[in-house]
């Protein structure tokens, strides 16, 4: 039987790396498309590039979602059977800094894909648009959100993956183009960015723990996250595309947390004793050792937005039931995961 190809925009970040590992273990051939970059940008996927066994079914393609002809050239050369759109300027701080930056590769960028498919007219693909929970923003009173809440981005990112949200849904109505919506909530996981906020505090707090002498300045401790682990939530963006109709998903866990209480679990898993002090900018977390209070975290008005979104919990009913969605990790389970990753970079890195 013809292996099924999938093709693989952001390859190199958090979710595009446990995907690819999914897709090979499903038998694909995987292709991605990596950029240009005066640094290295491939260490999520190395592991996967020099495997032997990856020789035949592995190809990593130069392009960038600002690029047309890139975008375009590459999907005739694949004819791919499955192409996830996970590549974004996806950092929300750095978006108000960059905002037509993001607007060229978050919004536009996938434009540029479902273009090249509709003109190349490859039968049968299936498209998934890596769709957030950024889009909605505004609580309007109610605690959770669903696929039929009212959408009020809060920041350029935000803007920019609404625009991609609805070309996702124009294409399907208006070409018949299997292209799906996933609309996930935060998650997170050991090879999340170092500047996403759950990242930033796990390695700092294992540093810590092996005497680092550092402070960590941090912005909204109050903004409260419906945080899982990214691993459960790449099996639900192949599940998407396997419905036999193409439709738009929430995939959460139904739970928020705030990033103190982040911050506080991740200090129990590490049995570290922190004690808060203070209120808004004067906040402060000090750690306790044999008696004595030692400066752990402060907080910094640089690291707060312009606009914030303060809440989010997802009600992922539909996802449970049509996909089979249940996610192997709570909480705990994705702060342990992290926390024993960066336990040992931190060891690692004092060798
Ligand atoms: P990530 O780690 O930031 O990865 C983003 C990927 O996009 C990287 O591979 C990056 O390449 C690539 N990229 C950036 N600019 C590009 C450009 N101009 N052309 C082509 N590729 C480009 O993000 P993630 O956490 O894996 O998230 C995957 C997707 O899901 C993103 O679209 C994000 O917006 C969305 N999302 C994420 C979450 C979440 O909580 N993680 C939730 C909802 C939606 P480099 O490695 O070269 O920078
Ligand atoms: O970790 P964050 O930067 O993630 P954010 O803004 O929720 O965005 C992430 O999740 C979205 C899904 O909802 C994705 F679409 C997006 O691509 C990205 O993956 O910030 C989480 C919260 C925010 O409220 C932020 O203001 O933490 C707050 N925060 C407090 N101090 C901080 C910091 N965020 C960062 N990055 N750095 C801080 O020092």
């Amino acid at each position: 039987m013809k292996k099924k190809v999938a093709l693989i925009t952001g390859i190199t970040g958090q979710d595009g790396s446990y995907l690819a590992e999914l897709l090979l273990k499903k038998k694909y051939v995987v292709h991605g498309v990596i950029r240009k970059s005066s640094s290295f940008n491939t260490g999520r996927i190395d592991h996967i590039y020099i495997d032997p066994h990856n020789k035949t079914n592995f190809y990593l393609h130069y392009g960038d979602l600002t690029d047309s002809n890139s975008v375009y050239n590459i999907i005739n050369k694949i004819r791919p059977d499955e192409v996830y759109n996970l590549g974004a300027q996806s950092h929300v701080g750095v978006s108000f800094d960059n905002p037509e930056y993001t607007a060229e590769v978050s919004g536009i960028g996938t434009l540029r894909i479902l273009e090249a498919l509709r003109f190349l007219n490859i039968k049968k693909v299936k498209f998934y648009q890596a769709s957030t929970s950024e889009l909605f923003g505004e609580t309007y009173n109610k605690n959770v959100f669903d696929e039929n809440s009212k959408f009020h981005p809060k920041s350029p990112y935000g803007v920019a993956k609404l625009y991609s949200y609805w070309i996702t849904s124009v294409y399907r109505e208006s070409y018949g183009i299997f292209a799906s919506n996933g609309i996930l909530f935060n998650h997170e996981s050991p090879r999340r960015g170092e500047t996403f906020v759950t990242r930033k505090i796990t390695r700092f707090l294992t540093r810590k723990k092996l005497g680092s002498k550092d402070v960590l300045y941090l912005g909204n401790l109050n903004a409260k996250r419906d945080w899982g682990h990214a691993i459960d939530y790449v099996e639900m963006q192949w599940r998407i595309l396997q419905q036999k109709k193409p439709e738009d998903f929430v995939v959460a866990t139904g739970n928020s947390y705030s990033v103190r209480q982040f911050i506080d679990m991740c200090a129990k898993v590490l049995k570290m004793k922190i004690i808060w002090t203070g209120k808004g900018l004067n906040e402060k977390a000090y750690i306790l050792n044999k008696n004595k209070k030692e400066l752990l975290i402060k907080v910094d008005k640089r690291y707060f937005r312009p606009n914030e979104v303060h809440y989010l919990r997802g009600d992922a009913r539909k996802a449970f039931k049509k996909l089979r969605f249940k996610p192997k990790f709570t909480l705990r389970k994705l702060v342990e995961d992290m926390i024993k990753s960066d336990l040992e970079l931190a060891k690692s890195e004092l060798k």
